[in-house]
């Protein structure tokens, strides 16, 4: 795929900081899926934004396989999108040093993820986690991208993007394009399944029991479903005074299409065991499918590896060109 004028771009990434959980997939890779006819789309494996975290070098390289290969897995084309990993084009290194320079301080350290990532990494609160922001601008301001579909945990850095954008415009012409945020009405935000109140990640390691990994046995998606922390009512209702249940709700309506009251209406007079298993039912089959490709395309690493780079060519061309445009816009000789 080239980029095509007359056609909308997309990008979006996910960082490779272990097997994606349902939250990724339901808040961000079906919505990947379903701009990639409508638009011209570039999907990225974010390696360079998972190193604020250490990482095993002996493994890191299969971790990014992993995700590249579960991307294609769970139907995004790559004839029709441009799926690449982040470090094969350098362009996102260096222009993200020179939106550094178009960046605040005091802006980035408002952001929440910067507070809670440092919370939650006491020991390597790095320079890395504080910019990570900047290089997310970088990534989505290099392809002239209009929309950028993620959950709600990354309005925030999109917004910053679109100042960051809006601010160098307003000092060189209209170089970037300022993009929109594209955030799902249902399932922009899914649960720790033990603890409703927190969002699903897919770096858990507390209690496992919290996420859905996309690549857990049907038998091990189904026991965490059957126990999800729910609440004593025994009614399936959507509710903000009923979180567990809400969160179940919100992965059933995805996963199957059924919106939020028919789904009420489905489990009318159903008590909760029943309601968990359909909602296991509902994850497996969607998952299944995904696992058996997933494992296809793990099994020959060659043509794994070689299918990184078409992708990495075309985003570079791309890349290389706005970077141009900027260097040209500051002066650089
Ligand atoms: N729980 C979620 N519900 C809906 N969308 C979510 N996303 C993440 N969690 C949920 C969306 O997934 C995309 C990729 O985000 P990411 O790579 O930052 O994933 P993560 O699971 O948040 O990352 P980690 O490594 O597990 O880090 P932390 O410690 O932050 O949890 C984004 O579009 C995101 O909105």
């Amino acid at each position: 795929m080239s980029i095509d004028k007359s056609k909308k771009v997309v990008f979006s990434g996910i960082q490779p900081s272990g097997i994606p959980a349902l939250g990724n997939y339901i808040g961000a890779m079906m919505n990947f899926k379903a701009l990639q006819d409508e638009y011209d789309c570039l999907y990225c494996v974010v390696d360079l934004h998972a190193i604020t975290v250490r990482r095993d070098p002996k493994t890191y390289g299969d971790q990014i396989r992993r995700l590249f290969a579960i991307y294609v897995a769970a139907g995004l084309d790559p004839e029709k999108n441009i799926i690449f990993v982040q470090s094969h084009v350098p362009a996102h290194s260096q222009l993200s040093w020179i939106l550094n320079c178009y960046t605040y301080v005091g802006e980035l350290g408002r952001m929440t993820q910067f507070k809670d990532k440092s919370r939650k990494h006491e020991e390597n609160v790095n320079a890395g986690l504080f910019n990570y922001p900047v290089l997310q601008a970088a990534d989505v301001l290099l392809y002239g991208t209009h929309l950028v579909p993620v959950g709600q945990d990354q309005k925030q850095h999109l917004e910053l993007a679109r100042d960051i954008a809006i601010r160098f415009n307003k000092v060189y012409g209209k170089i970037f394009t300022v993009p929109e945020i594209l955030i799902p009405k249902v399932g922009a935000r899914i649960m720790k399944l033990q603890d409703p109140f927190h969002k699903m990640d897919k770096s858990e390691v507390e209690n496992l029991n919290n996420s859905i990994f996309l690549l857990d046995e049907p038998d091990v998606i189904i026991s965490k479903l059957r126990k999800a922390v729910t609440d004593s009512e025994a009614v399936v209702r959507y509710g903000e005074d009923k979180p567990g249940v809400s969160n179940l709700l919100t992965i059933y309506s995805c996963l199957t299409g059924t919106s939020i009251p028919d789904a009420e209406r489905e489990f009318e007079g159903k008590n909760y065991g029943f309601f968990k298993n359909a909602v296991g039912e509902a994850a497996v089959a969607v998952l299944e499918p995904i696992q058996n490709e997933y494992k296809r395309l793990m099994s020959d690493r060659g043509a794994l590896d070689a299918m990184m780079k078409p992708g990495a060519e075309k985003a570079e061309g791309i890349a290389k060109n706005m970077l141009k445009r900027v260097h040209d816009a500051i002066g650089f000789i």
